[in-house]
């Protein structure tokens, strides 16, 4: 394997916390480049050569391959670097339950979230933003619903007492979700169970507590837990 080191584009309160709790729970060495989603830095043909999707995050391995869509890169690096300990292995009876619950948080918790951030991309008036908005809020409120009653019956972790990606997942869309559905924490125990067990986490738990905190810095809705 090369010595170079991962190369992460991330930083701010962007879904890129969840890549970089990997690199940091498998204890590989990174290095991360900030790009300002705010001054639309991930929108300049610098970043667009890059990552042609235009998102944040993007991953460049040792290799130089360049890798994007934060669970394919979550998984992808559990995968590689600990098979079998982060994410079930393919031949283990825990990989089909493990895989739904993965991919039904990106495929269907996720939309709505980013409605939530971006409702003025959904409307062709102007006028129609805050209905996309108070929509999204519902139908993302609805699926972590769905995730939370399962929770409650098999947690607190996602496979029970085997901390994976996915918990990781959980946990840091929890923290980004606080800055509008502050319910995430307040109403979902199931949900704040799988969190409290993630920040745990001696190598990848300080980092989720302190995406929180910023989370919670950057907003300002005085409903948010403390
Ligand atoms: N499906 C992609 C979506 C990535 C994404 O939407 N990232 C956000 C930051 S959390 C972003 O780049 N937003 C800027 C934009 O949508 O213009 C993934 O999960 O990685």
């Amino acid at each position: 394997m090369s010595d170079q080191p991962y190369i992460l584009y991330g930083g701010g309160i962007t879904r890129a916390i969840g890549v970089q709790m990997m690199l940091k729970e498998l204890a590989l060495d990174y290095e991360l480049k900030t790009i300002d989603i705010r001054k639309d830095e991930h929108r300049k043909s610098e970043f667009l050569a890059i990552n042609p999707a235009g998102y944040l995050p993007a991953l460049v391995t040792p290799e130089g391959e360049t890798l994007h869509e934060t669970a394919a890169i979550m998984l992808w690096l559990a995968d590689k670097h600990a098979p079998g300990v982060l994410a079930p292995a393919p031949d283990e009876a825990d990989r089909g339950r493990f895989l739904s619950w993965f991919f039904f948080f990106t495929s269907d918790i996720q939309p709505p979230m980013k409605r939530i951030f971006y409702p003025e991309r959904y409307v062709t008036e102007n006028d129609g933003t805050d209905a996309v908005f108070e929509l999204a809020c519902n139908q993302a409120r609805e699926r972590w619903t769905v995730l939370e009653g399962y929770l409650s019956e098999n947690g607190p972790l996602h496979l029970g007492e085997r901390f994976t990606v996915a918990d990781m997942q959980i946990a840091f869309w929890a923290c980004y979700g606080m800055r509008y559905l502050s319910e995430i924490f307040e109403n979902f125990p199931a949900i704040t169970a799988c969190y409290e067990r993630a920040s745990a986490q001696p190598r990848s738990g300080p980092l989720l507590k302190a995406f929180q905190q910023t989370v919670r810095e950057r907003s300002s809705r005085p409903w948010l837990p403390k």
